[in-house]
């Protein structure tokens, strides 16, 4: 369980108290309304061993921000020997070597780099809690159209969320995931691309495809993988995937789409490409070695690539402490020569501004770049899942009503006059009309035919694949009832 602390506004001292800090499953990160650095808290008092997610555990308290705190950042004798030796002139200044990447200086004294510098690196944001928007920050304006068509498709993600969890639930579809709590950063990042940007998804984000177009409709079908499922009825629910929106098909094993983004963008560098790629992945997929590999790869072949990676705290049941001891995931750009951001995911604005900038950054100098956006899973991972086995109730009701990105940038849109309670009413209930209504479209719709099951891999099918596909039709037509009736066989 997250270890968890409070800390009151009292003992936050003056210099940071115009930076909000948030509850965060990854310990205290400081707020920043501009991208460069600043201060951040030190949360807690130390916890020596490996086990203090179970040790200094206080109660929760209610009605103030709560924050999640870890003690990793603790002092030791490394960090106070921090970084000195970076900074200042070498001892030697006239020794030095010539090395591949530049000049390496040497010195006498043996300092190791620290593991981690004193404070954490920073969280942009733009909007507060409130969703006011905070004086002077850096932010890309976004006109009326575009911010109404956030919100809009903000809200249609959390209906479509609900209604194919409810239809998961009641046995019409076998299997779904939600981007509950992850809303901005699903629609934001999309607003601040162009159609012509390639995506290359993990898994919780369909929201960047419904901004792209793809029709509730087109949505329904895949979960039904019927006979307008692109797919062809081949993937489960929510592997989404469309060519005419610039959109690769989601597949399950994680972390694999990164090395493809590299090299689709080196391919977007050589076509001189007025565009980039953009790659999704979660804290959990950044622990697999496709991760370093994608990144490490597109940095040397300065390809214009955005990775995009969503903290929200668990991978399945993994809390982030237990997946890297790290600053996070944006220290580990550095690691690679890759500029590097981490941003409130669940400020809309400060996700559309981020990557805006990542976007004009990567194509016209061409390089990658990776954006860390804190935010949390609200939902359970998927629907084989039950989060309150592994993580407190509080935590997830606490993200759930106090942090939610959607309200937060309503706030705004209404405070801009550009949103009124009547739109909201109208919005909603057209939506939900909508959705009902595809799925009853898709399970009326025919399953694709057997055979498709076994196409589109081999020119000539092998001897053991057409083996199965014969078992597989003499089974169906052996037990018709355990199979839909419109299969054609
Ligand atoms: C290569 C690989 N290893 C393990 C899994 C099993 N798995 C599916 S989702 C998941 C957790 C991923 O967590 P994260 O990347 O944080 O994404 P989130 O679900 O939080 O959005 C794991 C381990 C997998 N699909 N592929
Ligand atoms: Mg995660």
């Amino acid at each position: 369980m997250a270890n968890w602390c409070r800390i009151s506004s009292r003992t936050i001292s003056n210099h940071v108290k115009t930076r909000v800090n948030q509850g965060l499953p990854w310990g205290a990160v400081g707020i920043n309304q501009t991208s460069g650095l600043s201060s951040a808290l030190n949360p807690g008092g130390p916890v020596s061993d490996g086990n203090w997610r179970y040790q200094n555990r206080l109660p929760v308290p209610r009605n103030r921000a709560t924050l999640f705190c870890n003690q990793r950042f603790e002092s030791t004798v490394a960090e106070k020997q921090r970084d000195s030796f970076l900074s200042s002139e070498s001892d030697d200044d006239h020794q030095s070597v010539d090395f591949p990447g530049g000049k390496v200086s040497y010195i006498s004294k043996m300092n190791f780099i620290s593991e981690s510098s004193q404070t954490r690196v920073p969280c942009y944001r733009v909007l507060d809690d409130d969703g006011e928007l905070i004086t002077d920050s850096d932010f890309q304006q976004v006109s009326k159209e575009v911010a109404v068509k956030m919100y809009s498709n903000m809200v249609s993600l959390q209906i479509m969320d609900t209604i194919f969890y409810e239809a998961q639930r009641q046995g019409r579809i076998s299997f779904y995931l939600t981007s509950a709590g992850e809303e901005a950063i699903n629609i934001a990042s999309a607003a601040a691309l162009t159609e012509q940007d390639i995506i290359l998804p993990q898994y919780r984000e369909p929201g960047v495809l419904l901004w792209r177009g793809f029709s509730l409709q087109e949505f329904a079908d895949q979960c039904l993988g019927n006979k307008a499922d692109y797919g062809k009825g081949r993937q489960m629910p929510i592997h989404y995937g469309s060519r005419k929106h610039n959109f690769f098909t989601i597949s399950s094993p994680i972390a694999t789409q990164l090395p493809q983004a590299a090299g689709i963008a080196y391919s977007l560098k050589m076509d001189n490409k007025k565009a980039c790629v953009v790659s999704y992945i979660g804290d959990g997929g950044t622990s697999e070695g496709d991760f370093h590999a994608g990144l490490n790869f597109a940095a040397v072949v300065e390809a214009p690539v955005i990775f995009f990676c969503r903290n929200n705290g668990w991978a399945i049941s993994t809390n982030v402490s237990e997946q890297f001891r790290s600053d996070g995931i944006v220290v580990k750009g550095r690691a690679y020569g890759i500029r590097s951001i981490r941003v409130d995911g669940n400020d809309a604005l400060a996700v559309y501004s981020a990557v805006s900038a990542a976007r004009e950054m990567a194509i016209n100098e061409q390089r990658p770049i990776l954006i860390e956006a804190l935010t949390y899973r609200v939902g359970h991972h998927s629907t084989s899942d039950d989060s309150t086995k592994y993580r407190q109730l509080d935590e997830i009701v606490y993200w759930k009503n106090a942090r939610d990105p959607v309200n937060r940038f309503r706030n705004w849109v209404q405070n801009c006059g550009w949103w009124s309670e009547q739109q909201e009413t109208q919005l909603r209930n057209s939506v939900r009309k909508q959705l009902l209504e595809a799925i009853q479209v898709a399970e009326k719709t025919e399953k694709p035919p057997l055979s498709e099951m076994f196409s589109d891999v081999y020119d000539y099918p092998p001897t053991n694949l057409e083996e199965q596909e014969n078992h597989l039709r003499e089974t169906v037509r052996r037990h018709p009832d355990d199979y839909p009736a419109d299969i054609s066989v």
